[in-house]
């Protein structure tokens, strides 16, 4: 299999090429280019080889097993995709009611990993397993795999651009509803933008594929969503208006979110126009009677289908999904097995026996799903070193009230400032920050600003009277300040006016909708300033990215004309480089293949520079990498 070029080519060989040659194999020709993307892989593997992948601390490749690729059984009906595409949103909305059997989401590609190994989870991985969902799984209500976290990750850390990932898989699961999730007025990001980036932004993410979006606001503040809710709309796609639950609607001393508040909520988010609700438990707090109480009384609430989303952190996801089916939810979130339970979704196979034999049970291909799932459990390991999460059921979620997606954040930025031995504490403080915040609605980013808080308290062994007492002598994180400011919108009730005063101290503060003080974006002047930073024009896409993350963008952009595309590399090579007489192959077009060896390495010379020395396709190549390890 080694790299085709001219010289090798039969037709060549033999004598029989004619001057049609070229015009016919014109791929044969394109040899500089090739070598140009070899050697920047090269690069990229070389630098990784010496210095490490940031934030892994290996300090040698691992051994893995070789990966048991799911071989499933392909099964022919009609999909919810299917539907949408030929009869369009309402005819989903038809299918998801007249069902007995609960549907489900598969978050594998999304929350799963967003929770369980801080979103790094690789397009390769997800390409080498989706067609087997799309096929083996066909009636799964959507696979979530985008949105949340996972547009910033994958550009900032995994040199991926996450367009790329949906147009990928869009091609490889052409049968499957794909299901976002978009955090209303602050998009993908952790800020409000104008109004004209949020439609833009579900304009063109539904151009690109996207089906589903699940729209929510991190406060539950209706103003903040109805953009997105409509923007979705006039696309003809699905939008999930989402109440994010926190408290307990059973604990009579914690009624600020009582079963009215979710009633009275869910009303208005039905009278959006809204396709579906969705309950957003992020933390996994949503205990099995309080579902079963919840849900039965949401459907006698509203008309639209309920999609329940919960969290496996306390160990009693499967029961609380069960009760939620027992009331009648229409589709709830799992993961497959391998990537759930903790603080990701509640395992796909479990809930499927969980139900076995109900009248509900979903309609699943177990023998498919447990191949998928084999695939998992080895591809997981790859990414042991992203693996900070729990290892037994937490409890005490019920108290600090914790996103799942957040927990392994948060453990990450204490570490980072120095309080790893201290998360515990930082658990306590943050229930504290959340009481002293009025009891906030805490999820992406309102979840980050109780987070900042609490670790910003820890380290400087402040409590609770101390920021009362001396707050006016404390310069408190931006985020809170912001928040404080009403740049995240308006918390349930209101914000605690003395807290308030101490923070924001002189500065102003809205109490009306953000995106009504954000001037709209012009385009055409960000598609002129990103033309001439990039040198060619770019998408809109690529103007999205550049709007919500200006420098991560640019930043990938220099990594992709330094190192070339390497979301084809193998994960363990992405992350931790090659061993020394190690070969890999690198597909980087059907057919063509990129096959490096890496023959030795040289001690660092008098500045420091190591020489690796590969063999790319039969010839000799050597790359000068800096030591900086
Ligand atoms: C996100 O916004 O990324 C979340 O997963 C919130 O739960
Ligand atoms: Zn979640």
């Amino acid at each position: 299999p080694f790299l085709r070029n001219v010289l090798n080519h039969p037709e060549f060989i033999s004598g029989d090429a004619k001057t049609t040659f070229i015009d016919s194999t014109p791929e044969l020709f394109d040899l500089p280019r090739l070598r140009d993307r070899g050697n920047k892989t090269m690069k990229y593997i070389a630098n990784i080889t010496v210095n490490g992948f940031p934030g892994i601390n290996q300090t040698s490749k691992p051994y893995f097993d070789e990966t048991r690729y799911p071989k499933v059984k392909k099964i022919e009906t009609l999909t919810t995709k299917n539907i949408l595409d030929a009869q369009g949103a309402d005819a989903v909305v038809d299918y998801v009611k007249s069902r007995k059997e609960v549907l489900l989401t598969d978050t594998t590609f999304r929350d799963a990993h967003q929770s369980l190994l801080a979103t790094r989870v690789r397009l390769q991985d997800m390409k080498q397993v989706a067609s087997a969902v799309d096929q083996g799984l066909p009636n799964l209500f959507s696979a979530e795999m985008w949105g949340g976290a996972t547009f910033d990750v994958a550009y900032r850390f995994l040199n991926e651009s996450p367009w790329y990932r949906l147009r990928e898989l869009r091609k490889l699961m052409p049968n499957t509803m794909f299901q976002m999730l978009f955090r209303g007025s602050n998009a993908v990001g952790y800020q409000n933008y104008p109004d004209n980036v949020i439609q833009e932004f579900i304009k063109i993410a539904a151009q690109e594929g996207m089906d589903v979006f699940r729209v929510f606001d991190s406060l539950n503040w209706l103003p903040q969503m109805e953009q997105s809710i409509q923007a979705v709309r006039d696309t003809g796609k699905i939008v999930e208006a989402t109440m994010c639950y926190t408290g307990d609607i059973l604990d009579n001393d914690r009624q600020k979110y009582n079963i009215k508040y979710y009633k009275d909520l869910a009303k208005e988010l039905e009278a959006t126009g809204a396709h579906i609700l969705a309950i957003k438990d992020m933390a996994g707090i949503l205990k099995p009677q309080a579902a079963y109480r919840l849900i039965s009384e949401l459907k006698e609430t509203v008309d639209i289908p309920l999609h329940l989303h919960t969290h496996d952190t306390s160990g009693n996801g499967i029961i609380t999904c069960s009760a939620a089916v027992t009331a009648g939810v229409d589709i709830v979130d799992v993961a497959t097995a391998a990537m759930s339970s903790g603080t990701s979704q509640p395992s796909m196979s479990s809930l499927y026996y969980a139900l076995e034999n109900g009248n509900r049970a979903p309609e699943l291909d177990i023998d498919n799903a447990s191949q998928i799932n084999h695939y998992w459990e080895d591809v997981r390991k790859f990414y042991a070193p992203f693996e900070k999460g729990l290892t037994s059921p937490q409890t005490e979620v019920y108290s600090h009230e914790m996103p799942g997606g957040q927990y392994t954040n948060l453990q990450s930025q204490a570490t980072a400032v120095g309080l790893g031995l201290r998360f515990d504490e930082v658990k306590a403080m943050y229930h504290t920050v959340n009481m002293m915040f009025g009891d906030i609605i805490k999820v992406t980013p309102s979840s980050k600003v109780v987070g900042d808080m609490a670790l910003f308290m820890v380290q400087n062994d402040l409590t609770e009277e101390d920021i009362y007492e001396k707050g006016d002598t404390l310069s408190f994180p931006e985020s809170v300040i912001s928040f404080f400011a009403g740049d995240l919108g308006q918390p349930v009730g209101g914000f605690p006016e003395k807290l308030q005063k101490i923070i924001l101290k002189d500065k102003p503060f809205i109490t009306d909708r953000p995106g009504l003080h954000a001037a709209p974006v012009n385009f055409d002047d960000v598609v002129a300033e990103l033309t001439e930073k990039l040198g060619y024009k770019p998408g809109q896409h690529e103007v999205l990215s550049y709007i919500l993350y200006p420098q991560v963008f640019l930043d990938y952009q220099k990594m992709q004309n330094e190192f070339g595309s390497v979301t084809l590399l193998d994960t363990p090579t992405f992350f931790n480089g090659m061993r020394v007489g190690e070969k890999i192959s690198v597909e980087i077009e059907k057919g063509k293949v990129l096959l490096i060896h890496l023959d030795s390495i040289s001690e660092p010379d008098s500045e420091g520079n190591r020489t690796l020395f590969f063999n790319l396709n039969g010839q000799r190549r050597e790359v000068i990498v800096k030591d900086t390890s």
